[in-house]
């Protein structure tokens, strides 16, 4: 690592975002049109360039096989549905198992919150009939992660996180499946996971321009969708991408790529998410490729300490998601990452909402904690650190009952 991490406000260097609207030629985007035809696609563009890599256009086949349907679920709370996509049709290929709570007795179809979980379904609540993962876990003994894989111990292991009973009060549906399903999170040089689903005769890892693990998982976050745009007791129009962290990177790039998705939310998902990598504030581009070189595409690696030679910052991926509803969660705690960096951000992707006539974030300056801004582009910033608790997902209901009802 060639420098300090920045954690002082002070620190942070002195940089030029590039425009969202002015074009790589110099000019100016003016109207909506201009920049749904001409500046949205270039922006979209240099992500899957220099960033994330691109995703596949292919596509595989895919069987849906229902593997669990029960009504009267969770005392009666709600209607779980455990589903196995089955990605490719070659023995050994990948699935992708998504777990469903919908409340139980809805007057039509729901919205639902779809998010990637860290630790397998069977970690997001206590309910042992969730099918109990079989794949590969990153190591974590104190949660029941024994050999890289899940044991009983593992169940509701991360409950904390997933305000299931409340979502289901508040009329939404969940769904959610293991980011290891569609990738294993360490660098296998792409061996495992879909990529190889895609490779070309004789190719055995992405180009330097092809989609790496980030990429991967927002793949299957809009497979998950195709599946829920099926399910008749979801409104396929009324599904929020959400994620925390690592998984809330990914949900900001689903949301980005795939505009079916009505609601993008992210909670604290820092660099190569909701941050400016400009600031260097916390992790940095050079950190988080040496940590993780598999999240990214390899060009990415061109902006180790390198951030203003970036033709983008984070504020274009938000604004990639214009002019639907975007919520940004931050941590005051959780400075690693940057929750003014993750402000600026959604700042920063304001005049593209605006252009697209909303009020974009209706904010001249970062607010106190626990005072959440509610326009088209939503923020918060609470107490504590990185984790997603019942605070969030109470300000990202309440903004979902605002913008997506
Ligand atoms: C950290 C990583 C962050 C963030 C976090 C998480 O190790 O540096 O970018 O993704 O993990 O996913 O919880």
């Amino acid at each position: 690592m060639t420098s300090e991490i920045i954690y002082d406000e002070a620190l942070v260097p002195a940089y030029t975002l590039p425009d969202p609207l002015v074009g790589l030629d110099g000019r100016p985007v003016t109207n909506a049109a201009d920049w749904r035809e001409r500046r949205r696609p270039e922006i979209l563009r240099l992500f899957e360039e220099e960033v994330y890599g691109r995703t596949p256009t292919q596509s595989v086949p895919v069987r849906y096989e229902v593997t669990d349907e029960t009504p009267g679920a969770l005392g009666g709370r709600a209607t779980r549905k455990q589903v196995t996509l089955h990605l490719g049709d070659t023995a050994g290929d990948p699935t992708l198992h998504l777990l469903l709570y919908l409340p139980p007795n809805p007057t039509g179809p729901v919205p639902c919150f779809l998010g990637l979980n860290f630790s397998g379904n069977h970690s997001i609540h206590p309910d042992p009939a969730i099918h109990l993962s079989a794949v590969w876990m990153r190591p974590d003994p104190e949660n029941g992660i024994v050999n890289n894989r899940a044991t009983e111990a593992a169940r509701g292991a991360k409950a904390n996180r997933w305000a299931v009973e409340r979502i289901l009060e508040r009329g939404y549906g969940v769904a959610t499946a293991y980011c290891g399903d569609l990738d294993p999170d360490y660098d296998d040089g792409f061996q495992n996971g879909v990529h190889p689903l895609f490779y070309a005769p004789g190719q055995s890892r992405p180009a330097a321009d092809e989609w790496g693990t980030l990429g991967a998982w927002a793949w299957g976050l809009s497979r998950a969708l195709d599946y829920l745009e099926t399910e008749s007791a979801v409104d396929a129009r009324r599904v929020a991408v959400l994620g925390h962290s690592r998984l809330g990177k990914a949900a900001l790039w689903a949301g980005a790529q795939d505009e079916r998705f009505g609601l993008v939310i992210s909670n604290d998902s820092g660099c190569g998410g909701a941050a400016l990598a400009r600031r260097r504030f916390g992790e940095t581009v050079e950190r988080i490729n040496t940590t993780f070189p598999h999240w990214f595409c390899a060009n990415h690696q061109r902006y180790n300490g390198n951030e203003d030679a970036l033709p983008v910052d984070q504020h274009m991926l938000l604004a990639l998601v214009a002019p639907r509803p975007l919520y940004v969660a931050s941590a005051a705690e959780d400075l690693w990452a940057d929750p003014r960096g993750e402000f600026l951000g959604a700042a920063g992707a304001s005049p593209v909402y605006r252009l697209l006539g909303t009020d974009g974030l209706a904010a001249d300056a970062m607010p106190a904690i626990h005072q959440p801004i509610t326009s088209r582009i939503g923020y918060h910033i609470r107490a504590g650190g990185h984790d997603v608790t019942a605070y969030d997902w109470e300000q990202f209901m309440d903004f979902a009952d605002k913008h997506l009802r």
